[in-house]
């Protein structure tokens, strides 16, 4: 008995070292401590309720964001179990949150939970990194509570009363000598649970937001699974297939597909693995696209649409406007890749093949009209393709008899280490005039732009190649676009977007930042692009430095300090009005200025920003800047 008892004593402190380590370095269990970090708390719990729902036992998950930002998640499982384990002598439920990594390495009854990586570090990790965590479990007849503080128990679990319900209930705080910040973002977590509902077909989830009255809250529940998710890619698109085409096998592994062509020219193609988004792709990916490539083709020749002797079409042509999504379920996924968010397991590329290329070819042969119209598309992709790399090919022989690679309106640097460059890529000639002046020149160049704009939301890259607006912007950037852009290339290592702070000014910066995220994505994933910020308004006094102001709310406290009386307020139209030295102390000078960073790490969001504010519709433009005023201002479009 004494014996017992002391290899139980043993045990806890073994577990309690395990948790002190989460504490000592979080980042290497949530990635960091930034807002990111703290989302990702709320992830871990809600992966367990979607890991009961895939082993189909729960059918709801609720997800509030409380007052003071705690976080309750409450789903209709089975409650995780309560009675005490033979062998630890503690419940699975007080294991499953004081142990690293509980369950094991794959535990879990789906057998598809995630090791390592991002997600699947578990529970007890948020419980680690929360001021107190407090877990209700209904099931077996009764009601079951236990208690945490950082980790520690505090409250061991007990029966608190009786119900004929199931399931697990987790709220928690967040702890705030850990995180930078404990404020959650609604909109962040909202996305992410519209898109778990998209990938497990039938569940519904639930989010609320009860810091502040109005009540923010969404209900996502999907019945369509990955057909809901393209239809809601596409929402604002004009659409080729009305109905997606769909593709579920649950063969070596369960997998599931759905694909809808559009009108427009990008390539939108999302894939998950355990509900993970593989931003880098991966072997599933990789399968997918082998067999669109080859059963398009196939296709193509039976029914004589390409001739024997014609070149097959490539996978980008087959993939022009295309949105798909693909979702595989792997049991021992093997993650690679910069963000270890590209999937390595070999074995997944051919059972993906396999799966879609006799679903695929079946599909085409009943649905010929959609065979036909998607075929029409990628052979005109084609021709597309050809022109531009002939309009590519007379760019390279221009420059090559110019002997240099440069336009001709760059002022560029004179120093050479991308590193250390930048270009300012300004709107109109005079406000380009005083940017040349003002700039120091050992790092800053200057491009004017002049010239048409073009919608590149609408644009093959044959007239982007050719449009003598961006044309500039690609020589100047140096690195080639789309599919040939080598971000090893670049002239430098900011590309600073300076426009008005008005509507025409908006206007630039929406597209080049369109034409930055569909040609040089890579540019914006690295974080070379920069938004300048000219000021807004500039205050004098007599016997008192200039001040500049560049928002309004900056103009009101600006003049409350130094008071209203006797101060010349001089409103910026443009960046024209500027005189160089201006220009140089409030938008261009390191020391001074305000840059910001572009950032688009979601691409789904980014993508719906392009199309809805650059697409024909109006209506859905308008909804959109109206419901997401927010986004839309720190997009800054
Ligand atoms: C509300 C917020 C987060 C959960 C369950 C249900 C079970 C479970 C969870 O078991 C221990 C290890 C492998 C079986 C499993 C219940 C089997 C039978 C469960 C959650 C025991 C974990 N009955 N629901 N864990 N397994 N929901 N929601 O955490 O062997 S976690």
């Amino acid at each position: 008995m004494e014996k017992f008892e002391h290899e139980y004593k043993a045990d806890q402190i073994q577990v309690l070292e395990g948790l002190e380590a989460v504490r000592k370095r979080p980042g290497m269990y949530i990635g960091s401590v930034s807002v990111r970090g703290l989302h990702h708390l709320v992830y871990e719990i809600v992966d367990n309720s979607v890991d009961e729902a895939l082993a189909g036992y729960c059918n709801n998950i609720n997800v509030t964001i409380e007052p003071g930002n705690i976080i309750s998640v409450e789903d209709d499982g089975r409650g995780i179990p309560v009675d005490i384990h033979p062998k630890t002598k503690i419940s699975a439920a007080e294991t499953v949150y004081t142990k690293l990594h509980a369950g094991g390495k794959f535990g879990g009854d789906s057998g598809y939970k995630v090791s390592g990586g991002l997600h699947g570090v578990g529970a007890s990790v948020v419980n680690a990194l929360s001021d107190w965590t407090e877990v209700t479990i209904q099931r077996d007849g009764g009601i079951y509570q236990m208690a945490f503080e950082r980790g520690k128990i505090t409250k061991k679990l007990e029966k608190i009363g009786n119900s004929d319900k199931t399931g697990t209930k987790v709220r928690f705080l967040a702890d705030s000598s850990i995180f930078e910040t404990l404020e959650y973002e609604y909109e962040v977590l909202e996305n992410r649970f519209r898109e778990m509902a998209f990938l497990t077909k039938g569940l519904r989830i639930t989010i609320e937001d009860q810091r502040e009255e109005p009540y923010k809250k969404a209900d996502f529940c999907y019945e369509g699974g990955l057909n809901s998710f393209v239809e809601y890619l596409n929402r604002n698109k004009e659409k080729i297939n009305a109905k997606p085409i769909y593709i579920e096998k649950s063969g070596e592994f369960p997998i599931e597909i759905a694909i809808q062509y559009t009108t427009a020219y990008s390539e939108n193609l999302y894939s998950f693995v355990n509900n993970i988004n593989t931003i880098e792709g991966g072997t599933h990916l990789e399968g997918f696209k082998r067999s669109l490539t080859k059963v398009f083709n196939d296709y193509a020749k039976s029914h004589n649409i390409l001739k024997e002797k014609d070149q097959n079409l490539l996978g980008e042509d087959i993939r022009e406007g295309i949105t798909a999504v693909i979702s595989v379920k792997v049991k021992e996924p093997q993650f690679e890749g910069q963000t270890k968010t590209k999937l390595g397991n070999s074995e997944v590329t051919g059972t993906v093949m396999s799966a879609m290329n006799e679903e695929l070819a079946t599909y085409l042969e009943e649905n010929p009209n959609v065979a036909k119209a998607i075929l029409e598309k990628c052979i005109s992709a084609s021709r597309a393709r050809e022109a531009a790399r002939k309009a590519r090919e007379l760019v390279r022989k221009k420059n090559a008899m110019e002997s240099s690679t440069l336009p001709g309106k760059l002022a560029d640097c004179s120093g050479k280490n991308p590193e250390e460059c930048e270009v300012f890529i300004v709107e109109g000639d005079s406000a380009g005039g005083s940017a040349k002046q003002g700039r120091d020149r050992k790092f800053q160049a200057i491009l004017p732009l002049w010239g048409k704009m073009l919608n590149v939301e609408k644009s093959r890259a044959d007239k982007i190649y050719n449009n003598d607006k961006l044309q500039p912007v690609i020589l100047a950037v140096g690195a080639g676009i789309g599919n040939d852009f080598d971000i090893t290339k670049i002239r430098y290592g900011k590309v600073i977007i300076m426009a008005d702070a008005d509507v025409d000014g908006a206007h630039i910066r929406t597209l080049l930042l369109t034409f930055f995220f569909r040609y040089m994505r890579p540019l914006v994933e690295n974080g070379n692009v920069y938004l300048a910020q000219p000021p807004l308004y500039k205050l004098s006094k007599k016997g008192m430095k200039d001040i500049y102001c560049y928002t309004d709310d900056e103009l009101e406290a600006k003049l409350k300090e130094i008071g209203r009386e006797n101060v010349g307020i001089q409103r910026y139209k443009g960046l024209g009005e500027m005189n160089p030295e201006q220009l140089w102390e409030t938008t261009m000078n390191p020391e001074t200025r305000v840059l910001i960073k572009v950032n688009i790490d979601d691409a789904i969001k980014a993508d719906e920003v392009f199309t809805v504010l650059m697409g024909d519709d109006i209506e859905p433009r308008r909804k959109f800047i109206e419901t997401n005023a927010k986004f839309v201002k720190n997009l800054d479009i």
